[in-house]
């Protein structure tokens, strides 16, 4: 049967080769939620256009043709990290070369920077370093919120937030408050990788476990800080492992609508612990993101990361379900340390480039999906001399 006949559309639209998905693509029309054993057949299947139509019938019952960016700068405190995580190669030992730790003014001379380019989000995230006191990073945000207080801070992962408890000896909901009251407006989604024991053990055996990752989000979402989310697949997961991921996502979604967007996040294996394994092919990627939208059916936004996917990519998947492609990042180092060849800076012409010859309409938009309009805003401060204006 083809999906035309399933949902009464024009029979220009594709058949379901895979017959096994049938049953799946008819409830999918019918707006019903997809089980455990739906995910994994989905990812069993090699009919990938199928699920492309799948995954885009919803990302156009959501957002039409639009497709959203931002104009962000990712800053990375440190990569002195105690955890030692196998899947990571941006984490150093102190002493280890590369080992860097920015002074809070140097922190705050990017984002000032990052003011002048236009930026509405600096996203940070970093190491769990041994020595720098919770203060520091209290310092960081109020710093940032100083001198930058239009801007949004997305910051820290559940991981750090995990960490700062422990240091600071406040629970989970106090470090929380802490940063919220320092000027922390939403967290990130790093740091979930895959929630299964038996995969965190190998991949980041000295991180927060899964229950303890969605219980910080839970936190996070009840003391209204919204977050991301993040599934970190193709390293040594099992299809079931990652349904079972995006399903524990969905029922902590129907219990607090606190995450704000999904990101599948490709292993990438170069300078890591787990540098013999293979990197994951397109298809994979292709395939995650369409999962990841029609299974988090409670989730408004899917991301596809260009840094991760590759903006020719990344451009793709905004036809398998995605209608963000991020932002323009400006500096990345957790995926240019392993092995990432794309560029760390796109500006945001390239960006709405991309997403028109993908027939989409780009929408600038805030961290929390507000739409963005540059002539209703004040003009980015400028500096005598300054050395580049890039964005806008
Ligand atoms: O937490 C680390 C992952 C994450 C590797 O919330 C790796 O808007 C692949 O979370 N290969 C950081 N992945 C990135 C992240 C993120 C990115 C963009 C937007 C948002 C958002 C969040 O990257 C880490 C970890 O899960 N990671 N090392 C690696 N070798």
């Amino acid at each position: 049967m083809s999906i035309a006949q399933l949902s009464g559309m024009k029979s220009s639209t594709p058949v379901i080769e895979d017959g096994r998905l049938e049953p799946i693509a008819a409830k999918v029309l019918a707006g019903e939620r997809l089980s455990l054993e739906d995910g994994v057949a989905l990812y069993r299947s090699p009919d990938l256009l199928a699920l492309g139509w799948l995954a885009n019938y919803v990302r156009e019952k959501r957002h039409g043709d639009v497709c959203y960016f931002n104009v962000n700068r990712h800053i990375n405190p440190t990569n002195v990290c105690v955890a030692h995580c196998k899947l990571c190669a941006f984490g150093r030992s102190p002493d280890a070369p590369g080992a860097y730790t920015f002074a809070l003014e140097e922190i705050w001379q990017r984002a000032e920077q990052g003011l002048r380019e236009g930026a509405t989000e600096f996203h940070l995230v970093g190491g769990l370093h041994p020595d720098l006191p919770f203060d520091y990073f209290l310092d960081l945000i109020r710093g940032l919120k100083a001198r930058c207080p239009g801007v949004h801070l997305k910051a820290f992962t559940m991981v750090e937030v995990g960490y700062f408890s422990r240091i600071s000896k406040l629970s989970i909901r106090d470090t929380l408050l802490a940063l919220k009251d320092a000027g922390v407006d939403s967290l990130p989604g790093g740091g979930a990788e895959i929630f299964h024991p038996r995969v965190r053990k190998v991949i980041c055996d000295h991180k927060v476990s899964g229950q303890q990752w969605l219980n910080i989000a839970r936190t996070a979402h009840q003391i209204g800080l919204r977050s991301n989310a993040t599934m970190l697949y193709g390293h040594i997961e099992s299809d079931e492992e990652r349904v079972e991921h995006l399903l524990a996502l969905r029922a902590l979604q129907d219990e607090t609508g606190g995450f704000v967007a999904f990101i599948p996040l490709a292993f990438h294996p170069e300078n890591t612990g787990l540098a013999h394994l293979p990197k994951p092919t397109g298809f994979t990627d292709l395939k995650t993101m369409a999962i990841s939208r029609l299974l988090l059916d409670n989730f408004d936004h899917i991301k596809a990361y260009w840094i991760m996917l590759t903006p020719r990519v990344a451009q793709i998947a905004l036809r398998f379900g995605a209608d963000d492609i991020d932002g323009t990042v400006v500096e990345e180092k957790i995926y240019h340390d392993a092995g990432a060849t794309t560029a760390q800076f796109t500006p945001r012409a390239q960006l709405e480039r991309l997403i028109r010859e993908a027939g989409r309409v780009p929408v600038e938009r805030d961290t929390l999906y507000h739409p963005i309009d540059r002539s209703k805003m004040p003009p980015p401060p400028s500096r005598p001399n300054a050395s580049l204006s890039i964005i806008v």
